[in-house]
């Protein structure tokens, strides 16, 4: 407004407003950069360690109720399983030292190659990535999957950052959590036989397990390795694998996933 005032007396005046008001308007401002500019230091410093593979798994948030509202089938739904996996191929094809990944019903672990410098190696930076292209990529591809079954309400993914030294550590991990997936597969897919086929209320198929839990530790699924999924990027190619990889077999197959122990 001022300087639409100084305009009208003259081009000499309007110029001495407009430098005075740069004058101040440049000394202010750097004078509130300096004063406000403390507050940087507290954020705190997430670097990951050196020399450890950065694990980022997610964890999709309130899922038995979002699986229920969407009406998965029990125990596992091949649709959302697809789109799991579509979403993980979403977040390799972005993020490129993403070596494999490993999912499971409503989660997934990211693994970055241990010399990975991505993102100065921030864990805030890594994680908050994976979760949002996971996120939006899950949105995104819903449709393809789901087809007419419209999707209610965003779904949200919480994630967490784990390093591991050494390539014994990284693969027990992913061996826990293949491990986790068939004990809860299993247990899943007999209360859901004995209920749905077996006519047993919820309460009595999970009472009958309780009495039986010797029996159901024992069998094994004639096809449980369809139920998780380890993606892994070969050549750039990123590719998804149903097996096992608790044992050497896959690891022997894919050499260039580990890297050196002594680097
Ligand atoms: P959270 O993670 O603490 O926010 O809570 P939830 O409810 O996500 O619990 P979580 O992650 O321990 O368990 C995953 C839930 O997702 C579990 O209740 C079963 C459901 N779910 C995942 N995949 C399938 C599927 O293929 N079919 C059905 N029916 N349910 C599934
Ligand atoms: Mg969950
Ligand atoms: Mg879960």
């Amino acid at each position: 407004m001022l300087i639409g005032k100084a305009c009208r007396v003259g081009g000499r005046v309007r110029s001495c407003v407009v430098k005075a008001l740069a004058r101040l308007f440049t000394s202010s401002s750097s004078m509130a950069k300096s004063k406000f500019e403390y507050v940087r230091n507290f954020e705190t410093d997430d670097t990951c360690l050196r020399n450890c593979y950065i694990v980022v798994r997610l964890d999709g948030r309130n899922f038995h109720k979002f699986a229920e509202q969407h009406k998965f089938t029990k125990p596992n739904d091949n649709r959302a399983l697809g789109l799991m996996t579509q979403s993980a191929r979403s977040v390799m094809g972005e993020l490129e030292d993403i070596v494999i990944a490993y999912g499971q019903s409503d989660e997934f672990s990211f693994v970055f190659k241990r010399t990975s410098t991505l993102f100065k190696r921030r864990a805030s930076k890594l994680m908050t990535h994976v979760a949002s292209q996971f996120s939006s990529s899950y949105v995104f591809y819903w449709k393809e999957f789901f087809g007419e079954q419209p999707l209610l309400y965003p779904p949200g993914f919480d994630g967490r950052v784990v390093l591991y030294p050494s390539n014994r550590n990284l693969r027990d991990y992913l061996s826990w959590r293949q491990a986790d997936c068939h004990i809860n597969n299993l247990y899943n897919t007999v209360f859901w036989t004995l209920v749905q086929k077996g006519g047993l209320t919820t309460a009595q198929a999970e009472d009958r397990l309780k009495r039986d839990e010797t029996v159901t530790k024992r069998m094994k699924l004639p096809n449980e390795e369809e139920k998780d999924v380890p993606v892994t990027r070969s050549r750039r190619r990123v590719q998804a694998y149903h097996c096992d990889i608790i044992g050497d077999q896959f690891w022997e197959e894919h050499p260039d996933i580990l890297e050196d122990d002594n680097c």
